[in-house]
C-alpha cells in the first residue's frame, strides 16, 4: 500500500493530483482544510486494487470533525457543479467507481448538513421550528411552510405565532367572490371524472333557479364519453324547467353558444379530463380566445393527491381558468397538500362542496374556514411530523439561510 498526502487549493484540483500521481484506483482515505487549503490523503494498494473500494462512511468518520462542516460546504459546492462528478466519471471503470463514491459522499453530507442546520436552528430559533413542524404536520408543502414561518417574529408567544401563521396561509389563498348566482356568465366547469363537475352544477342551477327562476338558465352537457352524462343532466333540467343541449364535444360549444346570448347564466359540464390529455384544455383555449363571456372553473376533489390536482392545474393553465371548485372537502383526511396547491396556483377559490346533498352541500369558500378545518383534520388524524421528515423537508431550505 502507498500512501500519500496531497495539498492543493480546492477538492477538485487535489482529487486531480491524486489521480495523476496515483492513477484512478486510488482511494481518498480522508480529505481536511489546512491554512486555506485542502489536504487529501490518498492510497493504492497494488496487490489488492479491490481494497480501494474503502467504504464512504469511513472516509467522512476519518474527517476532522471541526472542520467537517467546511469540507462539507466545499465539497457539496463543487460536487452541485458537477465538475468533480463529470472529471472522475470521464475515465474507465474505476473513475466510474470514484464518481459513484463522490455521489454517496454528496448525499450523505448533504444529509449530514441538513441535519446539522436543522438542529442549529432548533437551537437558535425554537418557535420557528415548532411552527415548522406544525406547517408539517398540516401537510403544507416545505417551501411554502418555510416562508411562511419566516414572516413570523422569534421574540412572540406561541399562540399569537399560530394565528400569524394562519393568517398567512389564509391570506395566500385567493379567494372568488361568487359572480355566478348574482350576474351570471358562461361557465365551463372542467376537471378530472370523478372530481364532482356535474354534481356542482346541479348545486349551482338549482340555487340559481331557487333565486332567480328557471328563465334565465340553460344548461349545456359536453360529456359525451361518459354513459348516461346527457341524461343526468337531461333529468335535471326537467326538474328545474331549464333547457338542456346535449353535444358530444366541447368543439361543437362554439356553435350552440350564440344561441343562448339572451341567458344570463349558461352552465357547461365537462367530461373528465384524463391526466397528461391536452385535448379538453386545448379546446377551451380556442373557445375562450373567442367567447369573451366564457370562463373556466376548475373542479378539484380535495382527496384527490397534490400532485394530481397540480397535473389539472398545469395542463389547464393555457385556458388561464378564472377560479375553481373544491369538493370532497367532508372526505378529506387532510387538507395542507390541496391549499399548497392553491396557494401555489393563486387560483381563485369560488366554492367548497362537502357532501353529495343538491343544493346544500355548497358553500362560497372562505379562506380561515379552509385553514381551521385543515388544523382540526390534522388534530383528528393526529398527523405527526416525525425528526426525520423535518430534517430532510427543512434542512435543506434552512441551511440557504443558515
Ligand atoms: N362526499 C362527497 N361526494 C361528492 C361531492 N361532490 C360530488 N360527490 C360525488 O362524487 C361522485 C362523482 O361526482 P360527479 O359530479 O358525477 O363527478 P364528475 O365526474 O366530475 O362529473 C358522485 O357520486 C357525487 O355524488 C362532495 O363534495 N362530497
Ligand atoms: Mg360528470
Amino acid at each position: 500500500m502507498k500512501i500519500r498526502r496531497y495539498l492543493a487549493p480546492d477538492l477538485r484540483q487535489a482529487l486531480r493530483q491524486v489521480r495523476e500521481a496515483q492513477g484512478p484506483d486510488a482511494v481518498i482515505l480522508s480529505t481536511r482544510r489546512l491554512d486555506g487549503e485542502v489536504e487529501v490523503v490518498a492510497a493504492i494498494d497494488y496487490e489488492a486494487v479491490a481494497d480501494a473500494e474503502a467504504p464512504v462512511a469511513e472516509m467522512v468518520a476519518s474527517a476532522p470533525q471541526d472542520d467537517f462542516a467546511t469540507i462539507a460546504r466545499r465539497t457539496l459546492a463543487e460536487a452541485r457543479s458537477g465538475e468533480v462528478v463529470s472529471e472522475a466519471s470521464g475515465g474507465g471503470a474505476s473513475n466510474a467507481d470514484m464518481g459513484e463514491e463522490l455521489r454517496t459522499m454528496r448525499r450523505l453530507l448533504e444529509t449530514q448538513l441538513a441535519a446539522l442546520a436543522w438542529s442549529d436552528l432548533t437551537r437558535r430559533a425554537p418557535l420557528r421550528t415548532t411552527l415548522l413542524k406544525e406547517l408539517a404536520e398540516l401537510g403544507i408543502a416545505a417551501d411554502l411552510a418555510t416562508t411562511i414561518a419566516a414572516a413570523v417574529p422569534e421574540t412572540g408567544e406561541l399562540a399569537a405565532a399560530r394565528r400569524q401563521v394562519f393568517a398567512g396561509i389564509a391570506g395566500r389563498l385567493a379567494i372568488a367572490e361568487d359572480r355566478w348566482l348574482t350576474q351570471g356568465g358562461v361557465v365551463v366547469l372542467a376537471g378530472s371524472s370523478g372530481a364532482g363537475k356535474t354534481s356542482t352544477l346541479a348545486k349551482l342551477a338549482a340555487r340559481w333557479v331557487m333565486r332567480h327562476g328557471s328563465r334565465e338558465l340553460a344548461l349545456v352537457s359536453c360529456d359525451g364519453a361518459r354513459f348516461g352524462a346527457h341524461e343526468q343532466l337531461r333529468t335535471l333540467g326537467q326538474l328545474l324547467d331549464v333547457p338542456v343541449h346535449a353535444l358530444t364535444s366541447t368543439a361543437e360549444l362554439e356553435n350552440v353558444l350564440p344561441a343562448l346570448v339572451s341567458r344570463r347564466l349558461v352552465l357547461v359540464d365537462t367530461a373528465g379530463s384524463a391526466p397528461r390529455d391536452m385535448q379538453l384544455p386545448r379546446e377551451l383555449a380556442t373557445l375562450a380566445a373567442k367567447t369573451p363571456r366564457l370562463e373556466t372553473a376548475l373542479v378539484l376533489a380535495a382527496t384527490t393527491q397534490a400532485a394530481a390536482l397540480e397535473d389539472t392545474v398545469r395542463r389547464f393553465a393555457p385556458v388561464t381558468p378564472q377560479s375553481c371548485v373544491l369538493t370532497r372537502l367532508d372526505e378529506a383526511t387532510s387538507l395542507g397538500g390541496t391549499l399548497s396547491v392553491l396557494m401555489r396556483a393563486r387560483l381563485p377559490l369560488a366554492w367548497v362542496s362537502e357532501g353529495q346533498r343538491v343544493p346544500e352541500d355548497l358553500r362560497p369558500a372562505r379562506a380561515l374556514e379552509l385553514v381551521a378545518r385543515a388544523v382540526q383534520l390534522a388534530r383528528e388524524c393526529g398527523a405527526a411530523a416525525d425528526e426525520d421528515l423535518l430534517v430532510r423537508r427543512f434542512g435543506g431550505g434552512v441551511r440557504a439561510s443558515v
